[in-house]
């Protein structure tokens, strides 16, 4: 199982120096050796909630102060967490890429900015970052815990996290971004996400059809796993730092 594991790990290695350019599709699963709950693993409750019934328009119409609350918590768990050897050995694939790798995330901890990935995508917005539902400023806040809650705009008007919740679409430029990135891939990394977030997943389907060979590093399977050229069924913060070594 391991020379098995080794062996993807050396060819996944040399197509990620060759190939000329590399998306790499992450999600909650990069961060879970951070310390912070995957959405559908064992630690994804809150108070015995769901996120999708936190994570929607409607869930914040009816109770703006619960859903602040839920994510009052996890800023609190987030701002406590470090990147994890998975996301610094991002970091350093961009380094060694340059304009040859991009990440898109699904996640929206911050963890890829502070581990200094710049060619970033963030699929659904910034937990870091607040809306006014009234004038629509954005503005970066980092209270921890927040002063107020809810918060409020200096126009008086109530503030969102500036995420995207289910049922919302996403911010066009993002997608664009996103959907280009994945268009002109030859390598697409599905890393820690079970996949089974759209529009999101579908990029994976985009890059394949554009003719990407695909890599999967996760220690369960996805609905992609069948379309994969590499399956390494590991932490994202084990194996993505193998893929540095003997570069
Ligand atoms: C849209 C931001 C249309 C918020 C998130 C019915 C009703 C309404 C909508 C829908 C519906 N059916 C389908 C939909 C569409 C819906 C959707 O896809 N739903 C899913 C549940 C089926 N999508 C939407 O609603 C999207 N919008 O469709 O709009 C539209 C169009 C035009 C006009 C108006 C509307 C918006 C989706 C975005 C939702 N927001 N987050 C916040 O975070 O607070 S999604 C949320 O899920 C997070 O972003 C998260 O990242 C994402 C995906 O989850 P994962 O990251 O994959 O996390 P998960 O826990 O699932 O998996 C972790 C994986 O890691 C596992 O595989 C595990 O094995 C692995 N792992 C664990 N440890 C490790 C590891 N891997 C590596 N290393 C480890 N150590
Ligand atoms: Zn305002």
């Amino acid at each position: 199982m391991l020379d098995a594991i080794n062996a993807g790990i050396d060819s996944l290695r040399a197509a990620l120096r060759e190939s000329k350019a590399v998306v790499a599709l992450t999600g909650a699963g990069v961060s879970a050796e951070s310390g912070i709950p995957t959405f559908r693993g064992a630690g994804g409750l809150w108070r015995s909630f769901r996120p999708e019934q936190l994570a929607t328009p409607e869930a914040f119409a009816r109770d703006p102060r619960l859903v602040w609350e839920w994510y009052d918590w996890r800023r609190g768990v987030i701002c406590r967490a470090e990147p994890n050897p998975g996301h610094a050995a991002l970091a350093e694939i961009e380094r060694r890429k340059g304009g040859g790798f991009t990440v898109i995330t699904q996640n929206v901890d911050g963890l890829h900015d502070r581990a200094g990935n710049r060619r970033l995508v963030k699929l659904h917005g910034d937990i870091w970052r607040t809306r006014c539902v009234e004038c629509g400023t954005v503005t970066l806040n980092h209270d921890v815990p927040l002063t107020v809650i809810p918060p409020h705009c200096p126009c008086d008007g109530l503030l969102r996290p500036d995420v995207i919740w289910f049922g919302e679409a996403l911010s066009a430029l993002e997608w664009e971004g996103a959907v280009e990135a994945a268009r002109h891939a030859d390598l697409f990394m599905l890393i820690g996400t079970s996949a089974m977030v759209y529009p999101a997943a579908g990029l994976v389907e985009l890059g394949h059809e554009a003719g990407a060979r695909v890599a999967i590093i996760n220690p369960e399977t996805t609905p992609f796993s069948e379309r994969a050229q590499w399956r390494l069924e590991g932490a994202a913060g084990e194996i993505l730092p193998l893929l540095l070594e003997s570069w």
